[in-house]
């Protein structure tokens, strides 16, 4: 089937040994991306917040419906209404909610319910993803893969953020529905991710954590390659 409308594809080639490079470049620089829970109160530029937003807004989505919403907080009070409530979630799950399995998963992290990081960073980005939508009529229509999408979203945002020379935090606080309240966002919006974003502290320091090799994460399905397997046998 064609689409209603198309237009060109802008697509740009490299020579093959640019785009390794690049593809290296891209991966030294995504390498280095960490998650920091310690944040300096240095303000940033609300233009670098919304670059990096729309970056995420090219996103691919289900339908393309963008099932996306950002709430950019930088008012001191939303922000400590937010740490409020946070706190008073994480507290229940600290010492109550959480399993002794959950807690020692999170133990190496240091994680725990101070999250002082929400009234010091300078931006909290409130993520909601549309599990339904609206016609023009007014009538509830569905949204397809809605919380995958705004996944891919939040990566993005997070790549652009890096690149930026930001650092974030994902802050999950579960349930997070206080955020609709406090944001007044409309019900068929859910939250999906409560962003913590802006310079780290001077001397931050982060969990001594690795990543997963690429032979533990990947693998590949290939055609085997005769010519080598006969040489070999020889
Ligand atoms: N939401 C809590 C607990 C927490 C859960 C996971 I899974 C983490 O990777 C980190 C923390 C908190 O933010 O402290």
């Amino acid at each position: 089937m064609k689409p209603h409308d198309s237009i060109p594809l802008n697509f740009i080639e490299y020579p093959s040994d640019a785009m390794l490079e690049r593809a290296r470049g891209f991966y030294a620089e995504m390498s280095g991306r960490r998650t920091v829970r310690e944040f300096s109160s240095r303000p940033v530029a609300r233009e670098l917040i919304e670059t990096c937003i729309r970056t995420a807004g090219t996103a691919p989505s289900g339908a393309n419906q963008q099932p996306w919403h950002f709430v950019v907080v930088s008012d001191a009070q939303m922000k400590s209404r937010i740490r409020f409530a946070a706190e008073a979630e994480e507290t229940e799950f600290y010492e109550r909610r959480a399993t002794d399995e959950w807690l020692e998963a999170l133990a190496p992290l240091g994680t725990d319910a101070d999250k002082s990081f929400l009234e010091v960073a300078p931006y909290l980005i409130a993520i909601f993803y549309e599990a339904y939508g609206f016609d023009d009529a007014g009538k509830r229509i569905k949204r397809y893969y809605p919380m995958d999408s705004v996944g891919i979203a939040s990566g993005m945002l997070i790549a652009a953020l890096h690149h930026a020379g930001l650092a974030s935090l994902t802050h999950t606080p579960s349930p997070m529905a206080f955020l609709n309240e406090i944001l007044g966002r409309p019900d068929n919006e859910r939250p999906f991710l409560l962003l913590v974003v802006g310079y780290p502290a001077n001397g931050a320091r982060v969990p001594s954590i690795t990543r997963k090799p690429l032979a533990s994460i990947a693998h590949f399905v290939e055609q085997p390659n005769v010519a080598a397997l006969s040489t070999d046998q020889t």
